[in-house]
């Protein structure tokens, strides 16, 4: 059987908002992506996830979706959409869609209809409890803060909502919801789409009544009907996002006959940097040993059973080099070196936007920000009484808008990213970090990865090899092995602005260097996030 495309394809996510301004209105825009898509092709990516682009009030920014079937203005028309699809194809890129099934916007027309009456032929789309004004049917929390369930004084009833209030949950119970959303799904592989990734998946069947949000029982039952009814055809590539998937519910997501999704993302790596039992906000200094362990259990047990996904960030996550790596003097070493260490390992790697430039945290004012989650947080834990001190930190460390800074192209005024007024301010920082400077110097971080792109599609062991974790104790350094029949591959990294005493390149002495982020060098020791892969024969 041919393998599937995406088991050696590099994806890279645009968040289009923040991507390129091609119309001077300060957000990014569909005839944008089309404009950069031969820097894509100059990276080596197979495949664009586009995060949401349908119509939208944009209170999550487009999480939110009035109309699946429609381009929100802000970003274009369909018309674009088609001409992005071609010339996408054009480059042998796919083009992944952002579907959010879990809630639509609240000026959905199913919603509009279903908040009119009890016995409107549209209320059973959302998930709907009795009660009284001011008593909630439960004290489930929404994942912006606030109560999950809201009062319509017209059915005298609450709706249930696990993100904003203008995110109402869809009701996957109703066979006509799942109808309707998998005619809609058809209709954009009808379009010429190349596979989508599926927002908080892991949360359609909820049992609100038995406080199960994520991972309900009826989880894999529906993904295996809707998997049935449009995934299974023309190549689709299906990557869900689930924050409660252990490596265990993975091998359901992602096995491989294919009955389900291709793969998911799992955030077991993501949710370490903070204190246990408590939320993002509250950090903690990322347990290096764990996070290894983390990784090899993913390795290990999807090995050949199910299939990862590979990421160190995306929109809602802080920039990897401000998180992982050294954002300050060793920004350059340390964002190869996160480079080296995922792209070595097996399942499809992601770039976020920016990721391949060294992008990096942003610290702003509060007024400068817009993600409704931070902004929710910072009025809630300022009312709570924490000291604003610590909420800002809280917020450098982990908002979303660290990742929603406009992507930084030149050293132009707004980075090249806008001619008029960004919705959000560019980074300061990007007249020394952006794209135009990163093409023009060999050794930048967008050439590196350039770099581990091409290994990735020279080099079956890279996703064919099995994965062994060495020196799984040792406090600085990540380091494992592939091995794929007489070929194995070293991958070392180190992980410490410390130069660090290891044997291990010694021992590999024979064999062949595949990339680095440094020359030469002692052969005993790793210089500060150093990094490298080396391949021999057994
Ligand atoms: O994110 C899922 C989700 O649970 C987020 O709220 C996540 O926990 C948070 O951003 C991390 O701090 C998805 C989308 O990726 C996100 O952008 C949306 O806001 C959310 O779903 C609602 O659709
Ligand atoms: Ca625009």
């Amino acid at each position: 059987m041919k393998q599937a495309w995406w088991k050696n394809a590099v994806i890279y996510q645009i968040y289009p908002r923040s991507f390129c301004d091609s119309n001077g209105d300060g957000i990014g825009d569909l005839q944008g992506i089309i404009s950069k898509l031969d820097y894509l092709q100059e990276l080596g990516i197979d495949a664009i996830w586009l995060s949401p682009i349908y119509r939208s009030p944009q209170d999550d920014n487009g999480y939110d979706i009035s109309d699946y079937q429609d381009i929100d203005p802000i970003f274009g028309t369909l018309a674009d959409m088609d001409e992005l699809i071609a010339e996408a194809k054009k480059r042998n890129i796919r083009i992944i869609m952002d579907l959010v099934l879990n809630h639509s916007s609240d000026e959905h027309p199913w919603f509009l209809e279903a908040k009119k009456s009890r016995d409107n032929p549209y209320h059973d789309y959302y998930v709907w409890r009795d009660g009284t004004e001011g008593t909630y049917p439960n004290d489930l929390k929404a994942g912006f803060g606030g109560p999950a369930w809201e009062w319509v004084p017209e059915c005298g009833q609450y709706y249930f909502h696990q993100f904003s209030v203008k995110q109402p949950d869809l009701n996957w119970e109703n066979p006509k919801v799942r109808e309707e959303i998998y005619k809609m799904i058809q209709w954009w592989v009808d379009r010429g789409v190349g596979g989508f990734r599926l927002d908080v998946i892991d949360q359609i069947a909820k049992e609100p009544d038995r406080r199960i949000t994520a991972d309900g029982p009826m989880l894999h039952p529906y993904l295996k009907e809707m998997s049935k009814a449009v995934f299974q055809q023309k190549e689709l590539v299906t990557v869900g996002e689930a924050w409660s998937a252990t490596p265990q519910s993975a091998l359901l997501f992602s096995n491989p006959d294919g009955s389900e999704l291709s793969m998911v993302f799992q955030f077991e790596h993501i949710l370490l940097d903070q204190q246990p039992g408590k939320e993002k906000w509250d950090l903690a200094p990322l347990p290096f040993v764990t996070f290894k362990k983390v990784f090899e259990k993913w390795e290990t047990t999807l090995y050949q059973k199910g299939w990862n996904s590979l990421f160190f960030e995306n929109h809602d996550l802080p920039r990897s080099v401000s998180r992982f790596g050294n954002d300050g003097e060793y920004r350059v070493e340390s964002a190869k070196m996160l480079a080296v260490c995922l792209h070595g390992m097996q399942g499809t790697p992601y770039i976020y936007q920016g990721q391949e430039l060294g992008m990096t945290n942003v610290r702003m004012p509060i007024e400068d920000y817009r993600d409704i989650e931070l902004l929710n947080m910072y009025r809630e834990r300022i009312a709570a009484g924490y000291p604003e001190k610590e909420v800002m930190e809280s917020v450098y460390a982990k908002g979303r808008d660290n990742a929603r800074t406009p992507m930084q192209w030149n050293a132009e005024e707004n980075a090249g990213f806008t001619s008029g007024t960004p919705w959000i301010k560019v980074n300061p920082n990007y007249r020394e970090i952006n794209a135009e400077a990163a093409l023009a110097e060999e050794d930048s971080i967008f050439h590196f990865y350039q770099k581990l792109i091409r290994l990735r599609k020279e080099l079956p062991i890279l996703t064919e090899g099995s994965f062994t974790l060495l020196l799984p104790e040792d406090p600085d350094l990540f380091a494992y092995t592939r091995t794929f029949g007489t070929e194995e591959l070293l991958v070392l990294c180190n992980f410490s602005d410390r130069e660090v005493p290891c044997s291990l390149k010694k021992d590999w002495e024979a064999g062949e260097v595949l990339i680095a982020n440094y020359d030469g060098g002692a052969s005993d020791s790793l210089r500060p996030y150093e990094a490298c892969m080396i391949r021999r024969t057994k």
